[in-house]
């Protein structure tokens, strides 16, 4: 009987230091956090090799389905990221036999092979519980964000082992349009910055991406109409360019990952790159009587300039399949000249607050953006108030930087928060990030946009210090209670 007791002193400890590393081990969050979370202390443990993603038996879309098929691929690949099929456990210490594992996924409809849109359905329900997640939405992007969510919730143990805990969520966005503007005009971005860049967004449920494609310095988007926009003003003619095939990979890759893709072809200011391969569209500038050589924005006093802008933009509605475009009208007074074409554009447009500080008549439909800082609350309340729908981007633009820390500011926006009735309220559909591309290119564009939030998350904290300093700890009275009872064995032997 003494025996047993000693021997089984060791093995206690060990349980314990089980029991206690579980209890420490922090329940990761979801990023953004969910409107409803509820999550337990009970896990289960997953293994790759038995794990898998499937269509509920009532769902409206099933195996085919473009969208979810390939979302499950690219899942599995991020929530087991050490597995390679063929190196059966790779780094893992499997406890005990795997137990099987499998995510029933269910739309309510099909809807595989459309665009998302403004009225795109994001909500979706997630019950994580023994064996297996059921995943409810009604379109298959809140599907996505759903399935996102789910892979956040799987973490792995020091060992390698990978585990979810027990959890019931209940999410959809509070606004419509989570946009992020990319410039690639400032510099040219190479497809695969971009194509990353969506991927960065699907993990934060970011839903637009707003190409801001063309400005003054440079003009890289490759127009089938006219070749020589980018021919002569793109950096380069056939490296520093997107082909319409570039163009269609970044659209596919977006809608994969439930992201709208809105163009921005900025005019009349911010098109000094335009007047390179298109003549006379300029306005030019004289020295008293003679040309100086430089140019203005689009000249609109003629008429070759209208039928440029008609054409350029029945291509561009072509091209980019969303129902808005975004047609700037920022820092130059006359704007009223590009708002003209708008009707029959047949598109929503986006314009810079500037075309409304001017004063100019815009249709009822069009969608204001704001990106002066001093004054947005005032801003919001004067747009909401003309009954236009209003999107905030002054607070993230996240382009300026001081010294560190910047991102508390930006999360601690509240875009309602200004005043105005509640119908006024409802007319902010959303809010952009903006990473303007001065001082941005390829090898500083990833850590600008996403830097700051991993160190919210984890590293930043000094509770995350704390715990693992308290689990060194708690490790360490382990290990020294084992090795005094241990002696304490020998003794008795
Ligand atoms: N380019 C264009 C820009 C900016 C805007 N339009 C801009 C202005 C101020 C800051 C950042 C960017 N570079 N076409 C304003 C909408 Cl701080």
């Amino acid at each position: 009987m003494a025996h047993t007791g000693i021997h089984s002193q060791p093995v206690r400890s060990c349980l314990l230091l089980v029991v206690v590393s579980v209890w420490v081990q922090q329940v990761d969050g979801v990023w953004p956090l969910p409107q409803q979370l509820d999550q337990s202390a009970d896990r289960n443990s997953l293994s790759p090799q038995r794990f898998s993603f499937t269509y509920g038996r009532d769902s409206a879309a099933q195996t085919g389905c473009s969208v979810l098929d390939a979302a499950f691929k690219r899942y599995f690949s991020i929530i087991f990221p050490d597995f390679t099929k063929g190196s059966e456990n790779g780094l893992q210490y499997m406890w005990s036999e795997p137990q099987p594992f499998v995510v029933s996924v269910s739309v309510k409809t099909r809807g595989c092979d459309g665009y998302p849109d403004e009225d795109s359905d994001e909500s979706y329900n997630l019950s994580v519980s023994e064996g297996q997640a059921v995943l409810r939405s009604v379109t298959v992007w809140g599907a996505l964000r759903g399935l996102e969510s789910f892979s956040q919730l799987v973490y792995q143990d020091d060992y390698g082992s990978y585990f979810i805990n027990k959890t019931e969520i209940v999410d959809f966005p509070r606004f419509a349009f989570r946009g992020l503007l990319l410039d690639t005009s400032r510099h040219y971005l190479p497809l695969h910055a971009i194509l990353k860049t969506l991927d960065a967004m699907a993990y934060s449920k970011f839903n637009v991406f707003h190409w801001h494609i063309v400005d003054d310095p440079s003009f890289p988007y490759q127009s089938r109409t006219f070749p020589d926009l980018s021919n002569k003003g793109a950096f380069h003619p056939f490296t520093h360019v997107y082909t319409q095939s570039d163009v269609m990979r970044v659209i596919e890759h977006a809608r994969m990952r439930g992201i709208r893709v809105v163009p921005e072809f900025d005019s009349p200011g911010h098109t000094l790159s335009w007047g390179k391969g298109q003549p006379n569209l300029l306005t030019p500038c004289y020295k008293g009587d003679v040309p100086s050589g430089s140019f203005g924005p689009v000249d609109p006093t003629v008429d070759t300039t209208y039928k440029f802008m008609e054409s350029l933009l029945k291509e561009v509605k072509f091209v980019f399949p969303d129902s808005y475009v975004h047609l700037g009208g920022d820092e130059v007074s006359f704007a009223c000249c590009i708002m003209n074409m708008t009707a029959a554009l047949n598109r929503t447009s986006i314009v810079w607050q500037d075309v409304f500080d001017y004063r100019e008549r815009i249709p009822q439909d069009t969608v204001l953006e704001i990106w002066k800082g001093e004054t947005y609350q005032a801003e919001l309340s004067r747009m909401t108030q003309a009954g236009h729908r209003v999107l905030l981007s002054a607070p993230w633009y996240i382009n300026h930087i001081s010294y560190g820390q910047d991102w508390r500011n930006s999360y601690a926006v509240q875009p309602q928060n200004f005043s105005g009735t509640e119908e006024q309220k409802k007319l902010v559909i959303g809010g952009e990030v903006a990473m303007w591309g001065e001082y941005v290119d390829a090898t500083n564009l990833n850590p600008r946009l996403w830097y700051e939030k991993i160190h919210r998350q984890d590293y930043n904290s000094y509770y995350y210090y704390l715990y693992r300093i308290f689990h060194i700890f708690v490790i360490f009275v382990f290990v020294k209670a084992e090795s005094l009872c241990c002696s304490g064995e020998v003794v008795e032997r």
